[in-house]
Parts: structure tokens; sequence; C-alpha cells
């Protein structure tokens, strides 16, 4: 009974982390382009570069595009796609994203993930603050947790 009742508050909170995570979207007008499930990969010791992964989903009924990324103690944001070449996989930049009209686009390990080049820090239970700017002049907000492998 004792353990019930001091785990609760813990649900609580992650609760009512998630209701504010998703604010923003219930507060501002709908943006073109919203996140889903976007996430930071924690920072390995020593290293400096790490990636974003996130669902983008096209709200519109036109063609959406990313054309840049910034991120809050980010040096370099690039979007990256992993290509498989006869020496092994690699990675490559593009210089935007395109979202057919009403579909969804996927970041994701393996695939399509926006490179973060000179992080200063991504631990575990962070957030960082990302922002996507659209072809359409709109800047998209967003914060990410970062999460561990
Ligand atoms: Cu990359």
């Amino acid at each position: 009974m004792m353990s019930k009742l001091i785990r609760r508050p813990g649900r609580l909170s992650v609760a009512l982390l998630l209701l504010l995570l998703s604010m923003p979207i219930l507060a501002e007008p709908a943006s073109a382009v919203l996140v889903e499930d976007g996430y930071v990969r924690e920072l390995i010791p020593g290293q400096h570069n790490t990636a974003a992964f996130m669902t983008l989903v096209n709200n519109t009924d036109q063609e959406q595009v990313i054309l840049a990324v910034t991120a809050a103690g980010v040096e370099r944001v690039e979007l990256h796609q992993h290509l498989h070449r006869p020496q092994g996989m690699t990675m490559e930049a593009v210089n935007k994203v395109t979202i057919a009209a009403g579909e969804r686009f996927e970041f994701a390990p393996g695939g399509y993930h926006v490179m973060l080049i000179g992080v200063k820090q991504a631990s575990v239970g962070q957030l960082l603050a990302l922002q996507l700017q659209l072809a359409n002049g709109e800047v998209v907000k967003r914060l990410l947790p970062v999460q561990g492998y």
C-alpha cells in the first residue's frame, strides 16, 4: 500500500509533463507542420555530435518544405539521410525536406535524421529547443526530450 502511495506522484508528474509538452500546439494556431514523437539521442561522453528524430505531419493540403533547422546550444544543424553504399552505410546532407500534402515524413534511426553538430550538452532528461524553418516563412518551435540509447 505504502509503495503505491509513493509511486503515484511520479506518474502524475509524467502526465503533467506530457500535458505541458503538448500545450504549445493547443495554445497556438495550428502550424502547417506538426511535430510528433520527437526526441534527441543523448550525447555519448567525449562526442559532440548526435541526432534528433521525429515524425513531421503536413497539416495542410499543400506541399510543405523544411528549409533549415536550428537548435539551442548546437553549433550547426543539418538534414541528413543514410545511404547504403558498397563501402557500407554513410550519411549525406540534403538541402531540404519536402512533405507532400497531408502526408507524414519520418526522421528515424537508419533513415533521415536531423544531425546535431557541435552539441554543448544533451543528457537524458534535458529538453532541447528545436526550430524548423518552413519555406512558407513559418518557424515551428518544439522542445524535444533527450533520450538514452
Ligand atoms: Cu548524420
